[in-house]
């Protein structure tokens, strides 16, 4: 059976609704930020970071993206990834990795600006340019959202969990809403989903 390590709130709650989208029989184990669990999980992923998926062969995988790719992949009757030469597939492999590589990381610059220098001064510039580059990449995705009802047009996939995600996270989700009044419509649209709803819920994350 598949283990997700997650911590509530975490970059987790993408892997844990492409699990619960696809129907997927796993073990949840919490990984607290600190103390004696913590310690374990090092030897589990030696960043210490959430997402990890030990997979049925007891394989081990980190890379938030990368498990929603392969877990979709795997399930295509969950219909949650265009398929491979499908003509959606490349816009598909290309946000997921703007928001894992881009966005992740400027919204990890925001929440730990202290993990981003060695001088204690420069916090306040790292998190002063986070919102910026985050304002920048809401600003495109919005742009290339443009009216339609997904990231991919009329179809619905993992993206757009991992790009709801994200939005979850922003330091100012409404502000994100009001200058970009699609965005708004677009994360109702996805986290109204059951399944999706059902991990925003359990993860603490902002449901309209
Ligand atoms: N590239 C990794 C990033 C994972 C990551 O940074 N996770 C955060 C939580 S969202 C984390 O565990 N940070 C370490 C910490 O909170 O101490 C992925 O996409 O899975």
């Amino acid at each position: 059976m598949i283990t997700l390590y997650a911590r509530a709130g975490s970059g987790s709650a993408v892997v844990e609704a492409v699990l619960e989208e696809c129907n997927i029989a796993h073990n949840r184990v919490e990984i607290p930020r600190h103390g004696a669990d913590f310690e374990a999980y090092l030897m589990v992923n030696p960043r210490g970071e959430v997402p990890s998926l030990r997979l049925s062969d007891h394989s081990l995988m980190t890379e938030s993206a990368a498990m929603v790719i392969y877990l979709s992949d795997l399930y295509p009757q969950s219909k949650l990834a265009p398929p491979i030469a499908a003509p959606e597939r490349p816009q598909y492999l290309r946000w997921m990795l703007y928001f894992a590589s881009s966005v992740y990381l400027a919204n990890l610059r925001f929440y730990y600006p202290a993990r981003h220098s060695i001088d204690p001064a420069a916090e306040v510039g790292i998190k002063a340019k986070s919102i910026v580059d985050l304002d920048r990449d809401f600003t495109i995705f919005a742009n290339a959202l443009g009216q339609s009802s997904y990231i991919l047009g009329e179809i619905f996939s993992a993206v757009d969990i991992y790009a709801a995600m994200l939005v979850s996270w922003a330091p100012d989700i409404e502000a994100i809403f009001a200058r970009h009044p699609n965005m708004r419509a677009y994360y109702a649209r996805v986290t109204t989903r059951p399944s999706v709803a059902i991990v925003w819920a359990a993860n603490g994350l902002p449901l309209l």
